[in-house]
């Protein structure tokens, strides 16, 4: 390296604009003074943070590398290379786009590789699990296309293949899209194939919630049997904020033509290295026993939340996340969501399958564990975090809310969340 690094100053920050700079350190303290649950979430490495914080924030460079559309891009280009070589290599994958600013950009990418408007798609029901870019009347996918909504099987929980392969079978979609925000159990992604092929639709998987244990190998990769995965890097991955996408060779000019210029202009080349740092990471053996841990964590989390009497939705979790029913507690969703974070613990309130509530109420809240397994939290954490969820959830009139934060602030102060001593500012 030739030149010294001209990386984040943030004493600059504090001197220019104390407002923002007291942004940026009040969100530090609140990530670290509580417990971060939100199963979407998790704490990125000082590495990517890096790259995230660097000057190639600074470079427009359309197109693809040695293809763009402006010049000095040679020394970015080397950055997506690098990106897209770890990619493939961690995926397995023929072809690989680190491009889409997020995860709903990677799907309209996707979308728009495939399909035109006013055609027909097959994807999960948000309220059953799936996503807003799935289908959802309120977004584009809804809007755009003629989407057909599949669900869970009222008696599992678990995806209704049946379901699926009736309405594949009658709709004969173009396309067929498996994942969601809500899943917490495998997905047979052979069944969906064989669906796929049987009415001749391509087969999309929306890997961004799962893909860090794919990463990982905690759980069974979509990659050989989708014909494109689109995926988040910054869940349990643990990257930059951003989205990508990975497919068979066959697809990747459909694809890359769709991310640029059809999807986006100019891609984020900070984000883009910032990526590719993160696939680094995931390629060490240390990613493997992290992501062993989050599913461990999660499933110690559920059954502890199942003993504090919140039904676990599907029976349970094999995945980061869960999601669970507390109709029996007479609590709702957000009110649960208050009352945890009163205390200092950060969760969501979800709709659960069939829900009578609406979203805004919703009868269920998803945990998930990618953030404190970061954190170094292991399964007798988990069962305190239960516990103390349990507790939040039913204190009516606060009156335990102080007793609940103590616990978090006895966790979270052995096991911090960026540990490292502050820098002086
Ligand atoms: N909003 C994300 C989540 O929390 O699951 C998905 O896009």
């Amino acid at each position: 390296m030739s030149t010294p690094y001209w990386g984040p100053d943030f004493g600059a920050l504090a001197a220019f604009d104390p407002d923002i700079a007291g942004v940026v350190t009040d969100e530090l303290d609140r990530l670290r003074g509580g417990l971060q649950l939100i199963a979407s979430e998790n704490f990125t490495s000082p590495a990517v943070l890096a790259a995230l914080g660097s000057t190639l924030s600074n470079k427009y460079a359309e197109g693809y590398p040695g293809r763009r559309y402006y010049g000095g891009c040679e020394v970015v280009d080397r950055a997506e290379e690098i990106g897209i070589a770890r990619a493939r290599e961690l995926f397995g994958a023929e072809h690989a786009n680190l491009q889409p600013h997020s995860g709903a950009n990677a799907n309209l990418a996707a979308y728009g590789a495939f399909l035109r408007p006013g055609d027909t798609f097959l994807g999960m029901a948000l309220p059953h699990g799936g996503h807003l870019t799935h289908g959802a009347t309120v977004s584009f996918s809804g809007k755009w296309f003629n989407a057909v909504q599949y669900g869970v099987d009222p008696a599992t929980e678990h995806i209704d293949y049946d379901q699926v392969r009736d309405l594949a079978r009658e709709h004969r979609p173009r396309m067929i899209v498996a994942g969601g925000s809500a899943i917490p159990r495998l997905i047979d992604f052979a069944v969906f194939r064989e669906i796929a092929d049987e009415v001749g639709a391509v087969f999309m998987v929306d890997a961004a919630h799962f893909i860090g244990l794919v990463a990982g190998k905690a759980i069974p990769s979509p990659v050989p049997y989708a014909d494109v995965v689109t995926f988040t890097t910054h869940k349990v991955l643990r990257g930059p904020r951003g989205g990508a996408i990975v497919c068979k060779a066959e697809h990747a000019k459909a694809i890359d033509k769709s991310a640029f210029p059809m999807m986006q202009g100019g891609p984020l080349m900070h984000a883009v290295a910032a990526k590719a740092v993160n696939f680094k990471e995931c390629l060490q053996p240390a990613y493997q026993d992290y992501a062993r841990q989050v599913v461990a964590n999660a499933q110690a989390l559920t059954a502890g939340l199942a003993e504090e009497g919140l039904r676990p939705v599907a029976g349970g979790t094999d995945t980061h996340l869960a999601l669970l029913d507390l109709q029996e507690t007479g609590v709702t969703g957000a009110e649960a969501e208050a009352r945890c974070g009163a205390a200092g613990i950060v969760l969501n309130k979800n709709a659960i399958p069939f829900d009578p509530q609406p979203a805004s109420v919703a009868s269920g809240i998803r945990v998930g564990s990618p953030a404190v397994t970061t954190q170094g939290m292991t399964e007798g954490d988990m069962a305190t975090i239960a516990s103390l969820i349990g507790t939040a959830i039913r204190d009516v009139d606060g009156s335990r809310t102080a007793e609940v934060a103590a616990g978090v602030r006895e966790l979270v102060e052995a096991r911090p969340a960026y540990p490292e001593p502050a820098r002086a500012v």
